[in-house]
C-alpha cells in the first residue's frame, strides 16, 4: 500500500509492556477513532507465535480503516500476516535484511538516536525513521535523552519522513513542534491516558495546526 507517509502525523504503538494482548484490539480501535495514522505492534520478550497471532487480529481491524500496521523487530511475521511494514532498531536487522525476510513490498522504519544514524538510515534505504528519545522515557529505558536541539537539523539534512519519539506527551508536544517536529510517536502518553481517542485527537490537532505543515515530507 506504501501508505503516504508524508500525510502521517501521529504514530501510535500497541506496546505490550503497557497493555495486555487481550486489550490490544480495543486499544487499536481507540487509536483509529482518535485519528492515529500508523500503528505499530511492539512486544519485547513476547514470542513470534504470540505476536503473529495478535498481529493478525489487529490487522483485521486496521485494514478496515486503511491504517498501516507495522510490526516491531520481527520481519518474519510479515510473511505470516499481511502487515504493511516492519520497524527495526539499531541493534536489529538491517533495512535490506528486513525487506528480504519480509519477502514483499513493505514499509521499513528504523530507530535512530543521532543525526549520523538518521543519515545512515536514509542511505540504507529506510522508508521512515524514528528520532529520539527526545526525553528520558520508561518505555525505552537505558537510552539517554537527546533533547530537542537536533530536530531542526535532522529535518534539513534527512530527506525521509521523521517521527520524533520518546517522552512526548500532550503537555510537551507544543515545545516539540516548535523545535521543528512534524510527525511524532506517542506511546505511554496515549496508552496511559484516560481517554486515548481524545488524547490522540488533541495531539493531531496540535500537529496539523503547526506551521511545519508546509514541508514536503
Ligand atoms: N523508541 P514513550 S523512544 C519505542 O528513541 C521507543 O528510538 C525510542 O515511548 C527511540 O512515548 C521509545 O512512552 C519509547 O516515551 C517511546
Amino acid at each position: 500500500m506504501a501508505a503516504d507517509l508524508k500525510d502521517c502525523r501521529l504514530y501510535g504503538i500497541v506496546d505490550l509492556s503497557y497493555i495486555t494482548a487481550a486489550e490490544a484490539p480495543r486499544i487499536a480501535r481507540a487509536m483509529i477513532e482518535g485519528g492515529i495514522d500508523l500503528i505499530q505492534l511492539r512486544g519485547k520478550g513476547h514470542s513470534v507465535e504470540e505476536l503473529a497471532s495478535l498481529a493478525a487480529e489487529l490487522h483485521a481491524i486496521t485494514s478496515q480503516h486503511a491504517t498501516p500496521l507495522i510490526i516491531n523487530d520481527h520481519a518474519e511475521i510479515a510473511r505470516m500476516v499481511n502487515v504493511e511494514g516492519v520497524h527495526v532498531g539499531q541493534d536489529d536487522l538491517g533495512v535490506e535484511e528486513a525487506r528480504r525476510i519480509g519477502g514483499r513490498s513493505l514499509l521499513i522504519g528504523k530507530s535512530t538516536h543521532t543525526l549520523g544514524q538518521a543519515k545512515a538510515a536514509e542511505t540504507e534505504g529506510a522508508d521512515y525513521i524514528g528520532f529520539g528519545p527526545l526525553f528520558a522515557t520508561p518505555t525505552k529505558p537505558n537510552y539517554a535523552a537527546i533533547g530537542l536541539a537536533d530536530i531542526a537539523q535532522v529535518h534539513r539534512e534527512v530527506n525521509l519522513p521523521i517521527f520524533c519519539i520518546g517522552g512526548i506527551k500532550l503537555t510537551n508536544l507544543p515545545e516539540v513542534i516548535a523545535a521543528g517536529a512534524r510527525k511524532v510517536v506517542i506511546v505511554s502518553g496515549l496508552l496511559q491516558s484516560k481517554d486515548l481517542a481524545a488524547t490522540a485527537r488533541a495531539a493531531k490537532q496540535l500537529l496539523s495546526a503547526s506551521d511545519n505543515r508546509n514541508s514536503k515530507i
